[in-house]
């Protein structure tokens, strides 16, 4: 091999072994070491990280076993524009997502990875997505210069030589994955804290399940198992084999009697997804409890007994920090008191963390995240925020206090409901449940939130995300909503699907439902919905919950709020009807024609 410094290779596969000498042919590092996943290497790239200024190590005392790192302010998110589906023909990857030939991709890749690596170390990374050695489990070996993205792995997924001996079984495929941050150093050098690159790629081959990402070395971009792999990839894999890959959170309802109702649910970003991961009951709901199994990602699969399973495939959260607090998420909390690994929060002068909305009073001052003074004067006057609104806690699922026992059954746990939400002001009712199985893969296929940043277009306009798939769908979504609908030929029973809004305001313009633990007494009437033990009255647009059908035990809140919140205005659902429609068309040859025919019934009924 061309790379003198390389650590004994964990597997007895050549073809893996070769393939890691090909990338190193290619990207030119100066070491190549094969990741155990060891405690000890785990220290030891920690420790080598506070020496090169990547990571700094917060006070031990305060927040012990935590790191602290900040990215590049140019490296800050994942990026959509960059990200590439790279199938054979473009007809196949649709309209939503970004296609390049991928013979000409291929050509541009082996030119940005030719020397990549070159004053780096590159590693062998191989994680497993769901338990090692899971019928639902699937396995990926990432190459990388991070030493950041080994670490952060570690803690998001299971990593090193158990996963090489599964490998070493010699049963199935390992999805292949290439990163590189993109900065090679010349002999003598000095690194940055935080080496990136201006041209970013992020890349998925569906048909040979490859990935390659050069350029960042941040979160989605980076942590190839996550979205890349556990979404796009994945998605593609489900399809062919007749499971699904799903952005939901998993949790599971404990009534007073013991009894458990696992629930998926997908929402687009910023609606507090892990916020409902996590949600611990209100006053009045005494005996009840919600166990949490995962907050991002859901794979789900028929089981023999004819109803869908789930398991996460991941390990860990990767968090958004800001509006993170004990009033909002107290499981939260405490999963990331230790143990955690924050990236782009401010530094406290006594070596802790902080980020807006952490805590009412701000610190009296801090080093924002990207190094610079802050006071909570200084933000009054410009505006400045101490942590970056993607900063990010990379934090093991094991130290949440509410996950669930179940949460590693590597044949995942059985779900009976699935919600779709987003944040809409107006129309859309507090809770709703669909007719059927096909009506509810409507409300999925069009659902969509109002955009909140200016950044990402005109404020308050919905943007449609179809089942929260739109960045993370690896190929056409119309063939996805096929996908969907055909599910129940494989099953017995299907999940009850149902539509959830937290976020519709009054015409006073505040928020009309109080929200967080309050959610419980909606999810209580959902599972005993699912359960089929709940009335409900029928609507034009789904199964409604009345007043007297929602537990208020501990809570003021008048049946005339209710009926605000639930309020069904047949006017603007015509108006929304006929937005449905613009995503539509954008997809309309691979459009299923139970899409059309549901679109229509509902018209109808209005
Ligand atoms: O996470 C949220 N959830 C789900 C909790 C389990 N958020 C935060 C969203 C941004 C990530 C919410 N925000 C929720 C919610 O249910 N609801 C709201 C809107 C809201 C905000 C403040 C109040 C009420 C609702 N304050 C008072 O009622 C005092
Ligand atoms: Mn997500």
């Amino acid at each position: 091999m061309s790379v003198q410094n390389t650590s004994i290779p964990l597997t007895t596969n050549d073809h893996l072994v070769r393939w890691v000498e090909k990338i190193a042919e290619l990207t030119k590092p100066d070491a190549i070491h094969w990741v155990d996943g060891s405690r000890e290497e785990y220290d030891m790239l920690c420790a080598q990280m506070v020496e090169s200024g990547t990571f700094t190590k917060l006070n031990q005392k305060l927040w012990p076993g935590c790191f602290y790192a900040r990215s590049d302010p140019s490296d800050v998110a994942r990026v959509e524009d960059r990200t590439f589906i790279c199938s054979l023909s473009k007809d196949s990857a649709g309209p939503t997502n970004n296609w390049v030939d991928p013979y000409e991709m291929r050509r541009k890749l082996k030119g940005l990875f030719d020397g990549a690596m070159r004053g780096r170390t590159m590693y062998v990374l191989a994680f497993s997505m769901g338990p090692v050695g899971g019928p639902m489990s699937r396995i990926g070996v990432q190459l990388t210069d991070s030493p950041y993205v080994v670490v952060n792995t570690r803690i998001m997924a299971r990593i090193g030589l158990p996963v090489f001996r599964e490998i070493d079984k010699d049963e199935g495929r390992v999805v292949p994955c290439v990163h590189s941050v993109g900065a090679p150093l010349v002999p003598g050098q000095k690194d940055v804290p935080w080496p990136c690159n201006s041209e970013k790629y992020i890349v998925h081959f569906p048909e040979t399940r490859e990935i390659w990402s050069y350029g960042s070395g941040y979160g989605g971009n980076a942590l190839l198992g996550k979205k890349c792999f556990a979404l796009r990839i994945a998605s593609n894999i489900a399809r062919d084999e007749g499971w699904m890959a799903e952005h939901m959170l998993i949790l599971g309802v404990e009534d007073p009697k013991g009894e458990k109702t696992y629930v998926a649910a997908a929402f687009p970003s910023a609606c507090g997804k892990t916020n409902f991961a996590m949600l611990i009951p209100p006053k009045g709901f005494e005996g009840w409890k919600i166990w949490t199994v995962g907050d991002d990602i859901a794979w789900i699969k028929p089981g023999k007994d004819g109803v869908l399973h789930a398991i996460n495939p991941e390990a860990g959260f990767f968090g958004v920090a800001p509006g993170t607090s004990a009033a909002t998420n107290p499981n939260a909390m405490e999963t990331l008191s230790r143990n955690t690994i924050f990236t782009n929060v401010a530094l406290t002068p006594e070596g802790g963390v902080w980020w807006e909305g952490m805590t009412e009073e701000p610190p009296a001052e801090c080093l924002d995240w990207q190094g610079k003074k802050w006071t909570p004067q200084s933000a009054k006057e410009t505006g400045a925020k101490a942590a970056h609104p993607n900063a990010r806690f990379t934090a093991p699922a094991s130290q949440c206090p509410t996950i669930d026992p179940h949460w590693e059954d590597p044949n995942g746990v059985p779900i009976s409901a699935i919600i779709f939400g987003g944040r809409r002001e107006k129309t859309i009712p507090l809770v709703y449940q669909a007719f059927n199985w096909s009506s509810g893969v409507y409300i999925g296929a069009t659902m969509g939130s109002e955009m909140t940043a200016a950044a990402t277009g005109t404020v308050g306009k919905v943007r449609r995300d179809p089942m929260a798939m739109l960045p993370f769908c690896g190929y056409h979504m119309g063939d996805y909503f096929r996908h969907w609908l055909k599910m129940p030929r494989s099953l017995s029973a299907t999940p009850r699907i149902f539509h959830v809004n937290w976020f519709r305001k009054g015409a006073d313009g505040k928020f009309i439902w109080p929200g967080y633990r309050e959610n419980m007494r909606v999810l209580k009437w959902i599972v005993e919905r699912a359960r089929v033990r709940a009335p409900g009255a029928e609507t034009p647009i789904g199964w409604m919950p009345r007043y007297e059908d929602i537990e208020w035990k501990g809570l003021k809140f008048p049946k005339e709020k209710f009926e605000e919140l639930q309020a069904f205005d047949r006017t603007a659902w015509q108006r929304e009807v006929m937005d449905h429609e613009e995503l539509f068309i954008r997809l309309h040859d691979h459009l299923p024609p139970e899409m059309i025919y549901e679109r229509e019934l509902l018209i109808c009924r209005l």
